[in-house]
């Protein structure tokens, strides 16, 4: 007589932990061609940093009855439905229902420009593959953070990585991939941050009214395969002048394009615009440097690894900077052991 046995008996509980960290674009991803979906109108290059981190553990258990988040050791409810969606498209893959608990810790401000979604839905993505033993490929962990957050399909690989357009209506081929390993172009990035408020207008919010009211949304997306074409030249070349004009053109152009939004959208302060004449400055002296600036007011600083101290001092000098983050380019995603997550 064979006896039933509970499903799933030996996974009552399944848990995993991942660090990834944020990626800065060069050439920016702005605007979404299926919201539903979350693919972008545009493809994207960016540097993947590596002192700034998220770290999660995802744990599916059987006796939970509803998904719960806590970042930074705190619920954080206004953040759960997002990651709740977020679990649902692994419990989809892994044909699960069972409910999980997840704890994020960032070691730098979260919801103000540097990324934390990026880092934050990668790591979730990695944990929970390894959680429910999902053995997705790097291209499917990319496609299902993308899903949750665009800039989170780069965060699963290290140094310089693209993320592809992509033409499938189900999205299949907009995912990302690496382009050059940190190591084989050491740039390092100063982070000048002149605000620590949650920014008023998200991303997603933000890209989304810039494709519906923006007169040069066309022009960006028509320009971009050029600009992607300059900038991977460049990286592959190591061609700092020509990755430094095609990466502030990108910037400028994207925040001119939500400038010109209706309402527009603003996303700088005095200190972020201070920021860029000092780094057209110091160029202008003869350093290595660029910028390029995000959804919010801080200033990312580009720099060959010889000019960072004299950025960062600049950096710091400028007035309303609080702060100045250093920080070179680091690795993919990766498992980490649970307990390393709580000695964060
Ligand atoms: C980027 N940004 O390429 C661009 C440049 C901000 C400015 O990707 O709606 O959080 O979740 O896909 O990825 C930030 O947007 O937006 C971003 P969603 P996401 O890095």
């Amino acid at each position: 007589m064979s006896v039933a046995l509970p499903d799933a008996a030996a996974a009552e509980v399944r848990q995993a932990a991942a660090q990834a960290q944020p990626n800065i674009a060069l050439i920016k991803y702005w605007g979404k061609r299926d919201i539903a979906l979350n693919l972008p109108v545009v493809g994207s290059l960016s540097i993947t940093l590596d002192s700034l981190w998220t770290r999660t553990s995802v744990r599916f258990d059987v006796a939970l009855d509803q998904d719960e988040f806590r970042l930074n050791g705190r619920r954080d409810d206004a953040q759960l439905r997002r990651v709740a969606k977020c679990l649902d498209l692994l419990r989809a893959r892994a044909g699960t229902q069972v409910r999980a608990r997840v704890e994020s810790h960032n070691n730098f401000p979260t919801g103000a420009g540097l990324a934390s979604s990026a880092s934050g839905f990668a790591a979730l993505i990695v944990a929970g593959n390894a959680a429910l033993d999902l053995d997705l490929s790097l291209a499917e962990q990319s496609i299902l953070a993308r899903r949750c957050s665009g800039s989170a399909a780069r965060s699963i690989f290290g140094g310089f990585v693209e993320w592809t357009c992509g033409a499938c209506e189900d999205g299949s081929d907009s995912f990302a991939t690496p382009m050059l390993d940190a190591s084989a172009w050491p740039l390092r990035v100063v982070v000048a941050i002149t605000s620590k408020k949650e920014k008023a207008i998200g991303s997603t919010e933000g890209m989304n009214r810039t494709a519906e009211t923006s007169p040069y949304q066309r022009a960006w997306v028509d320009g971009q395969e050029a600009d992607l074409a300059i900038a991977r030249a460049a990286v592959q070349a190591r061609d700092f002048e020509k990755l430094a004009d095609i990466s502030e053109h990108s910037c400028l152009k994207m925040h001119a394009l939500a400038l010109a939004a209706q309402p527009g959208l603003l996303y700088w302060n005095a200190a972020t615009m201070d920021c860029m004449h000092r780094v057209r400055a110091l160029r202008a002296s003869g350093l290595p440097v660029f910028f390029t600036i995000d959804a919010g007011p801080q200033v990312k600083a580009v720099c060959e690894p010889q000019a960072a101290a004299a950025v960062a001092a600049a950096m710091r000098d400028v007035p309303g900077v609080l702060d100045v983050v250093e920080t070179g380019l680091g690795g993919a995603a990766r498992l980490i052991e649970i307990n390393e997550l709580a000695a964060a």
